[in-house]
C-alpha cells in the first residue's frame, strides 16, 4: 500500500462549501469504453470559498468547462479532482470515461451478466463521475441513456421517462427526470434485455402508480410474489404509517451479481435476484419471507431514507435502524409476529451481540469510520432498529406516530441526523430522552444481573436490578443506559398478578436508568414466577437465576408467545452450558428427564401454534452458545449440541413421529398456517433424521416434496445428521439444479455448512462446480461464507487448515471484489475468543494478509483493529 487509508470522524462534520442543486447525466454506454458527461449546477454556501473538491476513484477525464468555456485550473489527485478561482455561481461541465465491463469490485457502474446497473451507497457515485459524493448535497437530477438498442431495449433512470428517441447504427436513447432532488447514492442506472412484469397500485389519495419488476429472460412466472409483496408494502406503509408513494412509477430490476440483498435508489430499486425470484419448485419458505421482507424494506425507505435522508454516513442507523424496525413490523403485521421476534431476537442474540465482542465494535451511530461498506453492519441495522423499537416501547403506538409525523414535518427534503429524529420523537411524546441517547454513542451489550426477594409478611415482591456493559474494543468506560424492561408476575395458577407500586397498578415497562436499582411491588399475595425481558424488551443480556422448574411452568403459563419461547430457551440455555463444562472435565452429556418433559408438553400443547412448536424446538446455534463463553470451545460446543439434539430424538421419537406423520404433504401454498406446518413437520423431519429410520424418512420426504421448502428440508436433515443417502440426495438434486446458481445456493450452503470430518475439501471441490463461481457474491457467500461461518468445527480444525483456505480466498477477493472480501473475513478477526493455539493460527493469516502490497481499504480498516493491541 502506497498511502495509509485515512480515518473519517463524525466529530469533523462540515457542511459542504459549494452545493450542486441540479445535474444533467449524459451516458454513452459502451462494455469498456462509457462516456459519462456530467453537468452541474453549482452554489457556494460559504462566502469567499473559490476552490472545491469533488470526490473521484477510478475515472478517465477527457474534459472540464465553466459556464460553457474550457476550465484551466484543476488538478487531478488520487481521490479526485480540485477545483480553484471558482465564481460564485456556474454551470460545471465534466466529461470521464470508464470501463463498465472490468468494473468486478460491483460498485459504482458495471455489467452484471450482458446488463448494465448501477450499486453508488455509499461512495460508488464517485466512480462514474468527479462530483460532491456526499448525502447532504441534493439535486435535480435528469439523466440521459443511450446504448445499442437490440441489446439494451430497456434503458432506465430514477424518476419518470421524459423522451426517447432513435440513433444511428442501432442506437436509441431514453432521458429521465427525478422531480425529487437526491443524494448521489440514490442514482441508479439499469440498461439491458429483460421480461417485465407490470402491474399498478392506486394509492388512498387515488393516484395510479404503474409497478414493473425486470427479470432475466424466462423468470417472470418467478416474479408474482414479488409483486404481491410490493403491493402490499404500499399498502401497509398508508395505513400504518400514513406515508403514501410519491411518483407515478415504482421500478425494481433483479440482477444475478449484486453485493447486498437490495438498494433503494429512488425509483428504481436495484434487487439481488435472491431476492426477487421466487416460485415454488424454486424457492422456499424462508426465501419468500426474505423477499416480502426487502421488498417492504426498499419501499419504506422511500419516506426514511430518501425523503428524509442521512447528513452524512456516520448518521446511516437513522435510515437503516428505522428501516429494519419499519419492515419488522410490516413482516409482524402481515404474518406471525411472535415467529419474527424469535427470528430477530436470535439474530440479535447470535452474530449482534458477537459482533460486540469483536474488534469491530461501535455504536450504532459509529464515530470512526476509515471504509463506510464496513459499516453497514448488525450493529447499525439490527440494534438499530431495536433502538427505535425501545423507543416504541416507551412512548407507545400513538405517540410514536405522532413523532414520526413531526419528523417528517421538520425535515422532509433534507439530510438529518440521528438526534434530529429522537428530538422529534421527544418533542412530539413530551418525554424525556435525554439519557436514552446513549444509546447511540454507547457500544457494546448491557448485562442485566436481577435477583428477587419475595416477603410472604408484607406480600411484596423486590426485585433488585444491576446494568453493567463490559468494556469493548472501541470503548473502555460505559454508563448506565436507559433500558426498559418489560417483567409480569404469574401465580402458581398461571393467573397474572398485576404489578402495583404503593397500591397502584403500574407499567410492566420499568425504566432501568441507574447501575443499580431496586423495584418493589405490592399486594403480591404469593411467591410469584416472573417473566422478565418480555419481548426482548431492550437489547441486553439477562442473568437471572430460574430454577427448572420456573422455566417449565413460564413454557406453559406465560401469557405471550415469545416469553414462552424464550423460557424454553433458557432452559436449554442452562443446561447446555452446565453441559460444556461438563463435557470439557472428561465427563458425559447429561439431561434431565423434566427438561425433556418440558418440551415434550411443547410438543404435545394444542395451544400453541405450529410455527412456534418448531421455533421452541430449535436449539440455539453453535455460534450463539460459544457467545455465552469467555473461551470458545468449538469442540465441546459442537459435542453437547449434537448430543442434546440426539437425546431430544431419542426420547422424543414417537411424538416426532405422531406429528410428522400427521402432517401430510399439501398442495403448497405460502399461507401462514401452511408456512407453520411444513416448519413444524420439517423440524420433526430433522430429529428424525437422527433415529433408526432417519435414511428411509429422508429419502421418501426427499422423492415426495412437491415444493422446494421440503426438499431442502430433506436435503439439510440427511446432511446434518450425515445419513447414507446423503451422497445421492446431494447428486440427484445438483443433477437437477445445476443450470440455476440461485436454487444452487442452497446446496453450497449445505456443502459449506457440513459438519462431516474432511469437509474443507470438499468445499474446495466444489469449487469446480459448474454452477460455482467466486465473480458471483451470491455463490462466495454460500459456499465460502457458510464453511466459515456455520461449520465451526471444521472451520477451526485444529491444523488451522479452514483459517488457511479462507485467507485464500481473501487474496483473491481483495483485488476484485474487496466488498465481498471485507464481509468474509469477519469470523478470522474473532481470533481472541479462541484457545491460545487457535489464536495464534488466526493471527498467522491476519498478519499475512496484512502483508499485502495492494491491501484494499475495506480490509485493512478490519485487519487493523484485529491486530491492534
Ligand atoms: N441501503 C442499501 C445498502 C447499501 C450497502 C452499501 N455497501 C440497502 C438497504 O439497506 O436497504
Ligand atoms: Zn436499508
Amino acid at each position: 500500500m502506497t498511502q495509509q487509508p485515512q480515518a473519517k470522524y463524525r466529530k469533523d462534520y462540515k457542511a459542504p462549501d459549494f452545493t450542486i442543486t441540479h445535474l444533467d447525466l449524459d451516458f454513452d454506454l459502451q462494455a469498456s469504453h462509457t462516456q459519462v458527461i456530467a453537468k452541474s449546477r453549482v452554489k457556494q454556501q460559504v462566502i469567499g470559498s473559490d476552490s472545491m473538491f469533488l470526490d473521484g476513484d477510478g475515472l478517465s477525464l477527457k474534459r472540464v468547462e465553466i459556464n460553457g468555456e474550457a476550465w484551466p485550473h484543476f488538478e487531478e489527485t488520487p481521490e479526485g479532482l480540485v477545483l480553484t478561482q471558482l465564481p460564485t455561481e456556474f454551470e460545471l461541465l465534466i466529461e470521464t470515461h470508464i470501463d463498465p465491463a472490468a468494473n468486478s469490485s460491483l460498485e459504482g457502474l458495471y455489467l452484471s451478466d450482458g446488463a448494465y446497473c448501477t450499486q453508488c451507497e455509499a461512495e460508488g457515485f464517485r466512480r462514474i463521475t468527479y462530483y460532491l459524493d456526499r448525502p447532504d448535497v441534493l439535486a435535480k437530477f435528469t439523466t440521459k441513456i443511450a446504448a445499442d438498442k437490440s441489446a439494451f431495449p430497456f434503458l432506465l433512470s430514477n424518476g419518470n421517462k421524459v423522451g426517447s428517441g432513435e440513433l444511428e447504427s442501432g442506437r436509441h436513447w431514453v432521458q429521465w427526470e427525478d422531480p425529487y432532488a437526491k443524494p448521489s447514492y440514490l442514482f441508479a442506472l439499469v440498461a439491458g434485455d429483460f421480461d417485465r412484469l407490470a402491474d399498478s397500485f392506486t394509492t388512498r389519495s387515488g393516484r395510479d402508480v404503474a409497478l414493473e419488476i425486470f427479470v432475466d429472460k424466462g423468470n417472470l412466472d418467478r416474479a408474482t410474489h414479488a409483486m404481491t409483496s410490493l403491493k402490499n408494502s404500499m399498502k401497509w406503509d398508508e395505513d400504518r404509517f400514513d406515508l403514501e408513494y410519491d411518483l407515478d412509477i415504482y421500478m425494481i430490476v433483479a440482477v444475478d451479481f449484486f453485493n447486498m440483498g437490495a438498494m433503494e435508489n429512488k425509483g428504481l430499486n436495484v434487487f439481488n435476484s435472491k431476492y426477487v425470484l421466487a416460485n415454488s419448485d424454486t424457492a422456499t419458505d424462508t426465501d419468500y419471507l426474505g423477499i416480502e421482507a426487502v421488498i417492504g424494506h426498499e419501499y419504506f425507505h422511500n419516506w426514511t431514507g430518501n425523503r428524509v435522508t442521512c447528513r452524512d454516513w456516520f448518521q446511516l442507523s437513522l435510515k437503516e435502524g428505522l428501516t429494519v424496525f419499519r419492515d419488522q413490523e410490516f413482516s409482524s403485521d402481515l404474518g406471525s409476529r411472535a415467529v419474527n421476534r424469535i427470528g430477530n431476537v436470535r439474530t440479535m442474540r447470535g452474530p449482534q451481540f458477537a459482533e460486540d465482542r469483536s474488534p469491530m465494535a461501535h455504536p450504532i451511530r459509529p464515530d470512526k469510520v476509515i471504509e463506510m461498506n464496513n459499516f453497514y453492519t448488525l450493529t447499525v441495522y439490527e440494534k438499530g432498529s431495536e433502538v427505535i423499537r425501545m423507543m416504541h416501547t416507551l412512548l407507545g403506538e400513538v405517540k410514536f406516530q405522532k413523532g414520526i409525523k413531526l419528523y417528517f414535518e421538520r425535515h422532509d427534503g433534507t439530510a438529518a441526523t440521528c438526534e434530529d429524529f429522537v428530538k422529534a420523537m421527544e418533542d412530539a411524546s413530551g418525554i424525556d430522552l435525554k439519557q436514552f441517547r446513549l444509546w447511540y454513542s454507547q457500544s457494546g451489550t448491557p448485562v442485566l444481573d436481577v435477583t428477587s426477594v419475595y416477603d410472604d409478611e408484607s406480600n411484596t415482591l423486590t426485585l433488585r436490578v444491576k446494568q453493567h456493559t463490559p468494556s469493548t474494543a472501541d470503548q473502555k468506560d460505559k454508563q448506565p443506559l436507559m433500558i426498559p424492561f418489560d417483567v409480569e408476575l404469574y401465580a402458581s395458577d398461571g393467573n397474572v398478578i398485576e404489578l402495583q407500586c404503593n397500591g397502584e397498578v403500574v407499567s410492566n415497562v420499568l425504566h432501568v436508568a441507574e447501575s443499580e436499582q431496586t423495584f418493589v411491588f405490592d399486594n403480591v399475595g404469593e411467591q410469584p414466577v416472573i417473566s422478565m425481558l418480555r419481548e426482548f424488551s431492550a437489547p441486553v443480556t439477562l442473568h437471572y437465576a430460574y430454577s427448572d422448574e420456573e422455566l417449565a411452568f413460564l413454557m406453559v403459563h406465560a401469557r405471550n408467545e415469545f416469553a414462552r419461547w424464550d423460557a424454553g430457551q433458557m432452559l436449554l440455555a442452562k443446561h447446555i452450558k452446565a453441559n460444556v463444562i461438563r463435557v470439557q472435565a472428561g465427563e458425559a452429556v447429561h439431561i434431565p428427564e423434566e427438561v425433556v418433559d418440558a418440551f415434550r408438553g411443547v410438543l404435545l400443547s394444542d395451544q400453541l401454534d405450529a410455527a412456534l412448536i418448531a421455533e421452541v424446538m430449535q436449539l440455539p446455534s453453535e455460534n450463539e452458545i460459544g457467545g455465552w463463553f469467555d473461551v470458545v470451545d468449538v469442540d465441546a460446543i459442537n459435542a453437547v449440541r449434537g448430543a442434546t439434539k440426539q437425546h431430544f430424538a431419542n426420547e422424543l421419537a414417537d411424538e416426532f413421529s405422531a406429528i410428522y406423520h400427521s402432517l401430510k404433504q399439501m398442495e403448497y401454498s405460502i399461507a401462514h398456517d401452511a408456512i407453520g406446518q411444513r416448519s413444524l413437520r420439517n423440524m420433526c423431519l430433522a430429529y428424525l433424521a437422527l433415529t433408526e429410520q432417519g435414511d428411509d424418512i429422508v429419502s421418501a420426504h426427499y422423492t415426495d416434496s412437491n415444493n422446494m421448502t421440503d426438499t431442502a428440508a430433506a436435503l439439510a436433515a440427511a446432511n446434518h445428521a450425515e445419513l447414507a443417502s446423503r451422497a445421492a440426495l446431494m447428486q440427484a438434486f445438483s443433477d437437477k439444479w445445476q443450470h440455476d446458481g440461485l436454487v444452487m445456493d442452497k446446496w453450497f450452503m449445505l456443502q459449506g455448512g457440513n459438519p462431516a470430518q474432511g469437509a474443507l475439501d470438499n468445499v474446495k471441490a466444489q469449487m469446480s462446480h459448474p454452477a460455482f463461481s467466486l465473480k458471483n457474491p451470491n455463490r462466495t457467500r454460500s459456499l465460502v461464507g457458510a464453511f466459515c461461518n456455520n461449520n465451526p468445527v471444521n472451520f477451526h480444525a485444529k491444523d488451522g487448515a479452514g483459517y488457511e483456505f479462507l485467507s485464500d480466498i481473501l487474496i483473491q477477493l481483495n483485488e476484485s471484489n474487496p466488498q465481498v472480501a471485507s464481509r468474509l473475513i469477519d469470523p478470522l478477526l474473532k481470533f481472541k475468543r479462541f484457545d491460545q493455539d487457535r489464536q495464534a493460527l488466526m493471527r498467522d493469516q491476519l498478519e499475512r494478509l496484512a502483508l499485502l502490497d495492494n491491501l484494499a481499504k475495506d480490509l485493512y480498516e478490519k485487519i487493523n483493529k484485529a491486530l491492534e493491541v
